[in-house]
């Protein structure tokens, strides 16, 4: 087929409704990436169910048993392709001062010769698959579209669970709507008559945005945000810079609507690095009376000023591609029952019955499983059964805590903001902010454990800036400016919301957690709410205002006297031992740090210097 005719058959095959701005795009990867065939993605049922069956006889899903788990499927991806690659993510802005020092930068041009390269040719013998999305409730003025092409199928799976994808959100791109254009490739072309692999891939891996263009390159990978490009590189990335440019935020957040004892409604959302329970918190279960917490996201919020001078959110996904380990019965029950139906779980072990299994599911593991790598494991194999970091990919819609108002075009009101980490020394229980500046430095300068979401060393203490560490699509230091920007911009018309700092993961002198956490957060969740109507006192500390006496009944959580004591301790030595760390870590930042975050860390400075010295 000669050039010309290839790309009559792309234009021909393109339903009515694309914009011929999207066909002019993808006649133009298909050129450059070869595709054996080019499908455009409507994302229905039928089409759903075709790719899973391709999938099925390809050996990249196993179906999973009818009854036990109805219209679901397991996914084992290469050993090699687990988790996001940092090292592989780049930012690629004309300058590399606005990429900052926290992205891995390259010129967009060299790196532009360097895609072209990897990418020609790679989708030979393969279908690419075209899929606009939006993200976040269609039609809605905070949302935003794209277009993936992909030749992966679980990709398009994955996605469709993910995004609105398909003909609908097709047709709301008119002549003048922005959409991210987003190239994924796994990098493996089949030469004629190769036989496939159940989860291709390639040992070279590149993870690429060009903020400045929008646009999205992923090779390589076909794992989570590396290859699902509408999450983390589009809702977090890119968004990013687009907010600073359109005056909003991208943030990884959870978003909670909370009803209390008296009926009030209340909006929260919380920033938490990866894998440090946000799914968890986003459907958690009280456990104090008169309490109701509802879901709408569990990962990426869009904050932006409204009208009335409140903060509102969307949340930009439509799925939850959660942390399956640690999730269970006793933990997060509403995921279990959310989990029951029509999952595509990753890397998690096979039951000998067709059912799946992970650490955390059971308080015991079953005598025998198939492991995440297809392999035979007993109780006594010496290692996990699922990978760490292994996933379920599930449509929102179907978690029964699910808040009416979670696809609500106009979003909701913010009426509290929570940045939490895992830090077993140090960070208190809870802490709010005494202005909104405040709250942004508590956000700016989080640090948390190393959990098992990307590469890296597990437990080792690393700064996560507004848990965005990873997903900051331009420097640190402006976005941190346009939190600060968001609350003079609140502050001009209405009020921000009250910002607070939380951490679940204190450690006692023994090793053991202070605090049960799941659903006794509940109890914290109430105070914080209760400084938000005014019915909590609260104390001045070093932190910032914390819980007053008797204001968290933390007995009936099962914390002792010496508990609470120690998840509100203040060892000064230590204290000023991580200022100094802070003052590294912002240095490191360059010369955009804000005025107002540098002005910050000298107050705390300044109070932990008028504390007694340690004993
Ligand atoms: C995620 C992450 O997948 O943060 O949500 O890594
Ligand atoms: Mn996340």
């Amino acid at each position: 087929m000669t050039a010309t005719a290839e790309r009559t058959a792309i234009a021909a095959a393109a339903p009515a409704s694309a914009d011929p701005s999207i066909v002019a795009w993808v006649e133009r990867i298909a050129a450059l990436t070869e595709p054996a065939a080019v499908h455009w993605c409507d994302g229905s049922a039928g089409e759903r169910a075709e790719l899973t069956e391709q999938l099925v006889d390809a050996g990249t899903l196993i179906a999973l048993d009818p009854v036990k788990r109805p219209g679901s499927y397991l996914a084992r991806s290469h050993p090699d392709d687990v988790a996001r690659v940092e090292s592989r993510t780049f930012v690629c802005t004309e300058s590399a001062s606005d990429a900052g020092p926290t992205n891995n930068w390259e010129p967009p041009a060299r790196m532009r010769e360097t895609l072209r390269d990897v990418v020609a040719g790679s989708m030979r013998g393969r279908t690419m698959y075209v899929m606009p999305f939006c993200m976040g409730p269609l039609g809605s003025p905070l949302a935003r579209y794209g277009v993936q092409v992909t030749d992966s199928p679980y990709v398009v799976l994955s996605t469709g669970v993910m995004t609105r994808m398909g003909a609908a959100a097709l047709a709301h791109i008119g002549p003048d709507t922005p959409w991210v254009p987003a190239v994924h490739t796994v990098g493996a072309p089949l030469e004629p008559g190769e036989q496939d692999v159940a989860w291709p891939c390639n040992d070279t891996k590149y993870i690429v945005h060009f903020p400045e263009t929008r646009e999205i390159w992923s090779y390589g990978s076909a794992y989570g945000g590396n290859a699902i490009l509408a999450k983390k590189a589009f809702a977090l990335r890119i968004a990013s810079s687009m907010g600073h440019r359109e005056g909003w935020l991208a943030a990884h957040m959870l978003l909670l609507k909370v009803t209390g004892p008296t009926g009030r409604v209340f909006h929260v959302a919380a920033a938490f690095p990866s894998a440090c329970g946000k799914t968890n918190f986003a459907m958690l279960q009280p456990t104090i009376p008169g309490w109701k917490v509802e879901t709408i996201g569990d990962d990426i919020a869009w904050l932006a000023p409204g009208e009335d001078g409140r903060l509102r959110a969307i949340n930009p996904e439509a799925g939850f591609f959660g942390v399956a380990p640690g999730t269970g019965e006793s933990t997060n029950p509403v995921a279990v029952e959310t989990l029951d139906r029509d999952v595509i779980y990753t890397n998690v072990a096979l039951t000998d019955d067709g059912d799946v299994w992970w650490e955390g599911l059971t308080d015991e593991a079953p005598e025998h499983l198939t492991d995440w790598r297809g392999e035979s494991w007993t109780p006594d194999s010496g290692r996990p059964a699922a990978h760490p970091n292994s996933r379920f990919t599930v449509s929102a819609a179907q978690c029964p805590t699910i808040a009416d108002t979670w696809d609500d075009p106009a979003g909701v009101v913010i009426d509290a903001v929570v940045f939490g980490g895992r830090r077993a020394s140090n960070v208190p229980l809870v802490a709010q902010a005494r202005t909104w500046e405040h709250g942004v430095y508590m956000g700016a300068t989080l640090a948390s454990e190393r959990t098992a979401a990307a590469e890296g060393t597990l437990g080792e203490l690393r700064r996560d800036p507004l848990a965005m560490l990873p997903f900051c699509g331009m420097h640190m230091a402006d976005h941190w400016q346009d939190w600060i920007d968001t609350g003079a911009r609140l502050r001009s018309t209405g009020r921000p919301p009250a910002v607070f700092q939380v951490n679940w993961f204190r450690k006692g002198a023994d090793g053991s957690f202070l605090w049960p956490g799941f659903g006794e957060n509940a109890r914290v969740l109430a105070w914080i709410l209760g400084r938000v109507e005014g019915t909590a006192r609260g104390a001045e500390s070093p932190f910032g205002i914390v819980p007053a006496a008797g204001e968290i009944d933390y007995a009936a959580a099962g914390v002792s006297e010496d508990q609470w004591r120690g998840l509100f301790a203040v060892d000064r030595d230590a204290l000023m031992a991580e200022a100094d760390d802070t003052a590294e870590f912002l240095y490191s930042m360059g010369s955009r740090v804000p005025s107002a975050i540098d002005a910050e860390h000298a107050l705390l400075r300044q109070s932990l210097r008028a504390l007694p010295h340690s004993s």
